[in-house]
């Protein structure tokens, strides 16, 4: 008899919840910040959230890779993993009674930075001789590779046909931008030849030339801009 009176006790109460004129949360958004991380950084997860009732919301997190600090409360911060990809972070809205979920990917990505350099010195370009100007680039986080460079040099010559010019990485890899072509004057060139170099360290243009000709110039500095991943 105890058991029955619990039992249409428990029904009477469901019946009360169910028709207890309770409205649901609805979940409209989750906001990102940053929007797109990087592998391995931590982002801030807003959701936003309407009970018509006024009710208290609580929130559950989850998400199919990567770690909550907290996976309860709002905003909760997400480390992202440490890999590139688009990933699934979900959540609970509950007022006690309903609850809503909600999901939204989040797209990990590594983003570029830069750094630059000049040296503005001007040398000679003695004939049959080389000369070389260096940049110290020491900017870029620990370990950062090229992934692109943009560099700018002035070149003052009687007789441009004389000329090579090379460009040295860091680790001493280099590449010859112009082999008795040189347009003359400012040229500037983009080029991801020299990508997975060191960006931090030394770097050097040295312009040749090969001909013992009577022709000379000046190297009148160069300046660099280094595109490196993230
Ligand atoms: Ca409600
Ligand atoms: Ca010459």
């Amino acid at each position: 008899m105890k058991k029955y009176i619990l039992l249409i006790g428990l029904i009477i109460l469901m019946g009360y919840i169910s028709c207890g004129g309770n409205t649901a949360p609805i979940i409209t958004d989750i906001a990102f910040n940053p929007n797109q991380p990087s592998p391995g950084s931590d982002v801030t997860c807003t959701v936003s959230a309407t009970d018509e009732d006024g009710d208290p919301l609580t929130y559950a997190w989850s998400a199919n890779n990567g770690t909550f600090a907290s996976n309860t409360g709002n905003p909760v911060t997400w480390t992202a993993p440490n890999s590139e990809g688009t990933y699934s972070i979900e959540v609970e809205a509950s007022d006690g009674v309903d609850i809503d979920t909600y999901s939204e990917n989040i797209q990990v990505a590594t983003g570029v930075g830069s750094v630059s350099g000049s040296n503005p010195n001007s040398i000679q370009i003695l004939d049959g001789y080389y000369s070389a100007l260096g940049i110290t680039i020491s900017g870029a986080p620990a370990g950062a590779e090229v992934d692109s460079i943009t560099f700018t040099i002035n070149i003052d010559h009687t007789s441009y046909s004389d000329l090579t010019v090379d460009m040295y990485a860091p680790d001493s890899v280099y590449t010859r931008y112009w082999e008795f072509n040189y347009p003359g004057g400012s040229q500037t060139r983009t080029s991801s030849i020299l990508a997975g170099r060191p960006v931090n360290g030394d770097w050097w243009l040295t312009v040749t030339d090969w001909i013992m000709n009577g022709e000379e110039g000046m190297f009148n500095g160069w300046n660099i801009t280094i595109y490196y991943e993230e």
